[in-house]
């Protein structure tokens, strides 16, 4: 693992060290001295990848202080810690309730479900997971109990979809998405008791935090609370903000599924927990998504509408699956848009709470526009599993940049990156604990966990069958990129991995075998000119590999099968060309691969004469290895080569694969640049293209002023299939 990963992680670990207050963690000490409902699940998951004692405790500290209706208090106050937060036990006064502890102070609303997910993750991320057992046995039941409270206490319309009463229960409480059901409220006749807020007298600006009017609201909704003595359904009737939000209901649909999980695992039934999960997701789909808008939107159980508002929240039914592929997809168009920062934009973070191009976004308000590393986090999953994993990187790298650029902030400005709110906050340490480790740690060891499953002693030529046709000269390499463009129009996808299943049965692949078997009569000399040869031998290598993938049934890497690069070989003009001759031997103009003393192309190999005789150290941009951290697949052609290759450049340089850090004086970069630190002219060279293309502002300037100590990192190379 790189240095600076090793270094932050310890920095992050000491984050959550200094807000262990005994029995649970604390979000920061500046603003939150006592326990919180979700930022609680959140710190388990960091724990779990290093102490799972810990992680456990988090956990059962909070559910000891379970109301008995099920209901998860937001807040389980430290009796010591009391006079430094508002509102605390003297406000809530939840003892009205003949459902509250008896033994602790809490407050008398709840917060997103994250839990269940979290206690998964304890049990997946345990070194002996048998030693977790005894803690999912004692936690189920509680579990149970709080998402039986949901359906039973929350579902107005018994259709699944959970309310929040408070906006303080939506975890993004000032959110502009409440703004429409707040204003509809009238405070000016109400009286509402004296309050002092404590949050704008602790360091952090109040421009960071939210209004007063805001607060008005807050205390309203409390006092309305305390004299239905907490009463669910006294509280339906009365309370003018019942709002169902994206955000809450996608993360109970992704802890229903970690409970059947969990359920499974303890030998318990799940069908209650099934029906719960088809009903919250099919309401999801079917009554939150907004059409025009293109995103999920929250809905107003009052007013009967939706509240018409493009938030991160938005995002979230694809965590936990709820959304449809068909809404996925719509989604994500808006997701990797200017509105929320599209990946390759300049200057910007993913993803921000709000819109940055709506009047009304804040990008140091709060809520209203700063990125939150918690909604990063979960999208990074929800973009994975509809396929979007080019993304899903872009943010997990976000997820470690931000708090290696500046610090362990609780929330950050999209735009340049600022940390805002309090410092050392618990919830970002312990994600990013989690995304480096799954990022750094698990992902090399998934990718070679089948390593050597697959020998390949002999070549393996992958034309040398199928009838040859009549397609002959310069036509085969035309109609080879006739039948790619059709692959690639229906199973490469827009987020640049490629769909290797369906190639495998799909007419389109049998078409394209067919005409490789013609390579074997095609007479190379027929390319002519640079151009011509580069997107022929650039094509070539990219479709040799997704035939090898698909021909050698590759399940997770190509690192399964020993030999891939060397082995794999397509017959061309009587010539067996492999992936590395083609990459080395041609297009690098015969040179050596790494860790190689020979060049690819021996003194008597007459396959020599078809080198290039220059190295477009752009080629290295476009050739796609069949792994997550080579380029996307793009296709390219003899007309607009060069111009391709620059926009693959401009990609690469802006993807997750370079990571400029100047509050560190360092870089981290691929491999791909160590790898071939010849080809773009040593170091002098890499930082040039690297200031060429980047698009960031700030990352421009610090690269045109280098300093001699200037630190290299190279990122870890993740070989898991593009798939
Ligand atoms: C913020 O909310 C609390 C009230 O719950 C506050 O502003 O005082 C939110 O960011 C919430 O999501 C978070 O759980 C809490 C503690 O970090 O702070």
């Amino acid at each position: 693992m790189q240095d600076i990963i090793k270094k932050h992680l310890k920095a992050a670990q000491a984050v959550l060290n200094k807000n262990h207050a005994g029995s649970y963690t604390i979000p920061s000490s500046s603003l939150y001295p006592h326990q919180w409902n979700w930022d609680s699940g959140f710190i388990a998951i960091g724990y779990s990848h290093f102490n799972t004692g810990l992680a456990i405790k988090e956990l059962q500290s909070l559910f000891s202080a379970q109301w008995r209706n099920g209901m998860l208090p937001q807040i389980v106050f430290n009796r010591n810690s009391l006079g430094r937060y508002f509102p605390e036990p003297d406000f809530w006064q939840t003892e009205r309730s003949p459902n509250a502890p008896e033994r602790f102070l809490t407050s008398g609303i709840t917060m997103p479900p994250i839990h269940a997910v979290s206690v998964l993750k304890i049990y997946e991320n345990a070194q002996d997971k048998q030693k977790v057992i005894p803690f999912l046995k004692w936690i189920y039941p509680k579990l149970m109990a709080s998402h039986r409270y949901l359906y039973l206490e929350r579902n107005l319309n018994q259709d699944g979809l959970i309310y929040i009463r408070h906006p303080w229960e939506s975890g993004m409480d000032n959110s502009p998405a409440w703004d429409k059901v707040l204003r509809k409220i009238d405070l000016s006749g109400i009286r509402l008791p004296e309050y002092r807020r404590k949050d704008t007298e602790s360091g952090v600006s109040s421009d960071m935090r939210p209004t007063k009017q805001n607060y008005d609201y807050f205390v309203y909704f409390m006092e309305l609370f305390k004299k239905a003595k907490y009463e669910e359904k006294e509280i339906a009737k009365e309370c003018p903000f019942l709002v169902c939000g994206p955000l809450f209901n996608a993360i109970l649909c992704a802890s229903n599924e970690a409970l059947i999980k969990i359920s499974d695992i303890i030998g318990k039934p799940y069908q209650e927990i099934e029906q719960w999960y088809s009903l919250t997701s099919k309401s999801i789909r079917d009554k939150l998504y907004h059409e025009e808008h293109g995103i999920f939107d929250a809905y107003d159980l009052r007013g009967k509408e939706l509240l018409e508002l493009e938030t991160a929240s938005g995002f979230l039914p694809m965590f936990g699956g709820a959304a449809s592929q068909e809404q996925a997809e719509k989604i994500y168009r808006y997701l990797d848009s200017k509105s929320f920062c599209a990946l390759h934009q300049g200057n910007c973070f993913t993803i921000p709470s709000y819109d940055t191009q709506k009047e009304g976004f804040k990008r140091e308000n709060y809520w209203r526009g700063p990125v939150w590393i918690n909604i990063n986090w979960m999208l990074v999953q929800g973009l994975r599993r509809y396929g979007f994993g080019q993304k899903a990187d872009s943010l997990s790298r976000h997820i470690l940049e931000l708090p290696i650029r500046f610090g362990f902030y609780e929330y950050y400005d999209s735009f340049d990156g600022r940390g805002y709110g309090s410092k050392n906050f618990s919830w970002t340490a312990s994600l990013f604990i989690d995304t480096a480790y799954e990022t750094y740690v698990k992902a090399g060891a998934r990718a070679y966990a089948g390593a050597a499953e697959n020998i390949l002693f002999r070549d393996r030529v992958l034309n040398k069958t199928g009838k040859q046709t009549d397609i002959s000269g310069i036509r085969i390499s035309q109609e080879m990129i006739k039948a790619v463009k059709e692959i690639k129009s229906r199973y490469y996808t827009p987020k640049g991995t490629v769909d290797y299943e369906s190639i495998k049965t799909s007419g389109e692949y049998k078409n394209y075998k067919k005409i490789t078997a013609n390579l074997r009569g095609f007479d190379l000399t027929l390319l002519k000119g640079e151009t011509e040869k580069l997107a022929f031998w650039i094509n070539l290598y990219n479709t040799i590999v997704v035939d090898g993938i698909i021909e050698n049934r590759v399940k997770e890497s190509v690192k399964e099968v020993i030999g891939f690069f060397s082995r794999i070989k397509y017959i061309i003009g009587g010539y067996s060309f492999s992936p590395d001759d083609i990459e080395h031997g041609v297009l690098r103009a015969n040179s050596r691969k790494p860790s190689r003393v020979w060049k690819q192309f021996g003194l008597l190999n007459a396959k020599r004469k078809f080198s290039l005789r220059h190295i477009d150290p752009r080629i290295h941009f476009a050739l796609v290895c069949g792994s997550r951290s080579c380029a996307p697949i793009k296709y390219y052609t003899s007309e607009g080569i060069y111009d391709e290759l620059e926009m693959a450049t401009k990609n690469f340089i802006n993807s997750s694969e370079v990571m400029v850090i100047p509050e560190e004086n360092r870089i981290l970069i691929s491999q791909i640049f160590k790898w071939y630190r010849s080809d773009f002219g040593g170091l002098p060279g890499i930082l040039n293209i690297i200031r060429k293309y980047i698009l960031d502002d700030d990352k421009k300037i610090f690269l045109d002023n280098i300093k001699d100590d200037l630190q290299i990192d190279y990122l870890y190379y993740d070989w898991n299939l593009n798939k």
